[in-house]
């Protein structure tokens, strides 16, 4: 069985100056990119996400920090740690996210294939599980 955890390596573009990456859709990004938006100054011992989406595909990465995803499809769930700026994870379309122990430091970088909508949101685990069943 696959896993649910799905890491993107973004290679470093490194000199004696420092690192760079480049995240480019189709190809460090497999879609086309329609939304950016980066989650930071995350209070100690909060968590987020707790939803999962409809229809987008996403890819998330630590530029900054770290912090501690949960990835559930209904039947199993996995984690992974995001604690590298050329470490991404691909997110896809119903699969319940939770994000869990971010650093002080952390900023979560995100990608999306789609714009913002509210209405892609499966904000309840029950619902999540109606919607898989359906
Ligand atoms: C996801 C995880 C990884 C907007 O208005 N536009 C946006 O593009 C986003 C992402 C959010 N919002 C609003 C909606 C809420 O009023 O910002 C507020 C916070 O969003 P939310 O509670 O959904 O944040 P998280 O951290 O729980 O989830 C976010 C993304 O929403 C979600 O798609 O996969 O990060």
């Amino acid at each position: 069985m696959l896993s649910l955890i799905q890491i993107v390596h973004f290679p470093p573009l490194g000199d004696e100056r420092g690192s760079l990456v480049a995240l480019e859709a189709h190809k460090t990004v497999p879609f086309d990119v329609k939304r950016v938006y980066y989650i930071f100054g995350t209070q100690e011992g909060v968590s987020r996400g707790f939803h999962a989406h409809r229809a987008l595909q996403q890819v998330a990465v630590c530029v900054t920090g770290k912090c501690r995803i949960l990835l559930d499809d209904g039947q199993r769930s996995e984690e992974v740690w995001l604690d590298s700026p050329t470490k991404g994870l691909l997110i896809g379309d119903l699969v319940w996210r939770e994000m869990h122990d971010f650093s002080v430091d952390c900023v979560l970088l995100v990608l999306a294939s789609e714009h913002y909508d509210e209405t892609d949101y499966i904000r309840s685990y029950d619902a999540f599980k109606q919607v898989l069943k359906s």
